[in-house]
């Protein structure tokens, strides 16, 4: 299984890089940031946004796990050429060279304005609380078109808050724990014929606030837990949890004028 993993130099990759190492797996790091490689990885240095790169570096690959971009909000223009031109890219890279899966990282805030009632289902109507959410929106559009369209299969994380621990009150429902990730995304990698798929990424949480049922469908089980690491909090929940993008709704983030 060859994988190449785009936003490699980013701070979901770079957790999940040791963890996805396997001796029969090579890892194709791209990103336009530099990246040392290890063991079994190899580096190609472009962008998302370049189509013919992305297809010359999806050639050989067995799957792409789509991290690259921005992760926070930006201005429309940044959102639109490298989230949302750049997801079209990827999968229009992997349709070409071939690439039968691609695992996208989606994320809560594709549904953020949804109210938080404790138990969100899958398959969320999108609610983008933020131009970046809608960027994830439209991927898993993209996801979805490239399915139905060129037979690829495709799974999309919702994910809720990568880190190495879970820092704030929110995160105690959201953490998603490196190593549950790794389960996570090896269990998107190897569900056989997963055809589309949307599926929340978190952890076991005591305090979840999004069904596991679909990402369990898929093989994956969590094994870590945010509630162990409750006493370390930091920072208290806000008015914003009302939504499940949290702080992501705040006027804070507006981008209009
Ligand atoms: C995300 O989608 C972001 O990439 C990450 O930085 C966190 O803010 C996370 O969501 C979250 O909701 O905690």
């Amino acid at each position: 299984m060859n994988l190449l993993i785009t936003g490699a130099a980013g701070g979901v990759a770079t957790l999940l890089r040791p963890r996805l190492a396997r001796p029969d797996r090579v890892l194709r790091l791209l990103d336009i940031a530099p990246v040392t490689p290890g063991p079994g990885e190899e580096v190609v240095t472009a962008s998302v946004t370049d189509l013919d790169a992305m297809t010359e570096a999806c050639r050989g690959m067995d799957a792409v796990l789509h991290l690259g971009g921005l992760s926070t909000e930006h201005a429309w223009d940044d959102i639109a050429a490298v989230n949302i031109d750049g997801t079209y890219r990827v999968f229009e890279a992997a349709r070409r060279a071939g690439v039968p899966r691609v695992v996208f990282a989606s994320s809560n805030h594709a549904v953020g304005f949804a109210p938080n009632d404790g138990a969100a289902p899958d398959y969320g109507f999108p609610r983008p609380d933020t131009f970046y959410g809608v960027s994830k929106v439209a991927g898993e559009a993209l996801g979805s078109l490239y399915h139905d369209r060129y037979g690829l299969d495709v799974v999309c994380l919702r994910i809720g808050s990568c880190f190495d621990r879970p820092t704030t009150d929110r995160m105690l429902a959201t953490w998603l724990s490196p190593d549950d990730c790794a389960r996570l995304v090896e269990a998107a990698l190897s569900a056989p014929e997963p055809g589309f798929r949307v599926v929340w990424g978190i952890s076991a949480n005591t305090r979840a606030w999004w069904s596991l049922q679909e990402a369990r469908s898929l093989g994956y089980e969590p094994h870590d837990n945010a509630e162990d690491y409750a006493g370390e909090v930091t920072v208290e929940a806000d008015e914003y949890d009302r939504f499940l993008g949290g702080a992501f709704c705040s006027p804070k983030l507006d981008q209009g004028g």
